[in-house]
């Protein structure tokens, strides 16, 4: 069965809630891998959105209902991405946010559930989340890695805030890495976080390859 990507990403675009519940279960059902459903199905419409939204030929109400609708795509996806031979063993804890100020929990979702997925034990404070909130979930799950996400060229900056503050707390062991549309790799060094992830596939590659950097 051949899925109508383009069709989907219109659903997502106008924020079609049942729609796209709908054509995401069809292609659970076809055997699409979730990877791509998330990518070509939902993601895809979504940046076209962010395009509009720049351009301001869409605006918040509308944006907010297409958040909608991916999230509800989402949600049929999350169950397949924590498989149960992966829960078998947890490969390492993960405290994941979203920076104080800032109200965008799209990417994190995505990081969280392929991180699940992938096997490691997620803790999602949430968003809007202070350098307190992230030490105190950091102590509270004992956790391998902080996960800090930013949309907004003004949150940006309160993830050195945080990585400033872990280092007070003389908390080096955890490794902090952050992502979000904003960011890049060079602002990963300069603010002395450990990694940056671009997306939700790399940032589990990273969270693997800085859990087996720990352990040798
Ligand atoms: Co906002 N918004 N928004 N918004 N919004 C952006 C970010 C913007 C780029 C739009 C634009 O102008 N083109 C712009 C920021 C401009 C800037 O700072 N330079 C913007 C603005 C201005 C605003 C408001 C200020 C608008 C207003 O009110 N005037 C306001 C701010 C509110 C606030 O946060 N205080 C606002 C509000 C909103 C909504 C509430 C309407 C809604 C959010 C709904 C929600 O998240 N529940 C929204 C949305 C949806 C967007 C766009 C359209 C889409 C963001 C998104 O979900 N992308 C966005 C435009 C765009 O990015 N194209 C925009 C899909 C998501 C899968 O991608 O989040 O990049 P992303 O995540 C990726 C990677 O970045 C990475 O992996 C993810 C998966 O691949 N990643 C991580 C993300 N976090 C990570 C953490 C990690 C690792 C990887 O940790 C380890």
């Amino acid at each position: 069965m051949k899925i109508d990507y383009a069709l989907l990403n219109q659903y997502v675009y106008e924020g079609k809630a049942p729609k796209v519940k709908e054509m995401v279960q069809e292609a659970i059902d076809a055997g699409i891998p979730v990877a791509e459903i998330l990518e070509e199905g939902l993601i895809a419409g979504m940046s076209v959105l962010g395009e509009d939204f720049k351009h301001n030929i869409r605006y918040v109400p509308e944006v907010l209902i297409a958040a909608r609708a991916m999230k509800a795509g989402q949600e049929l996806l999350k169950p397949l991405l924590a498989t149960a031979d992966v829960k078998a063993k947890k490969k390492g804890v993960i405290v994941i946010g979203t920076v104080k100020g800032d109200l965008h929990d799209i990417g994190k979702n995505l990081v969280t559930m392929m991180a699940e997925g992938a096997g490691f034990e997620v803790y999602d404070i949430g968003i809007d989340k202070s350098d307190n909130d992230f030490v105190e979930a950091a102590l509270k799950y004992n956790a391998d890695i902080i996960g800090m996400s930013a949309l907004l060229t003004t949150t940006m900056p309160y993830m050195k805030t945080v990585v400033e503050r872990f280092k007070a707390e003389k908390l080096d062991h955890i490794k902090i890495v952050i992502g979000g549309a904003p960011i890049n790799s060079q602002y990963a060094k300069d603010i002395n976080a450990d990694g940056f992830g671009p997306d939700a596939a790399s940032s589990v590659s990273l969270f693997e390859s800085l859990i087996s950097a720990k352990a040798s």
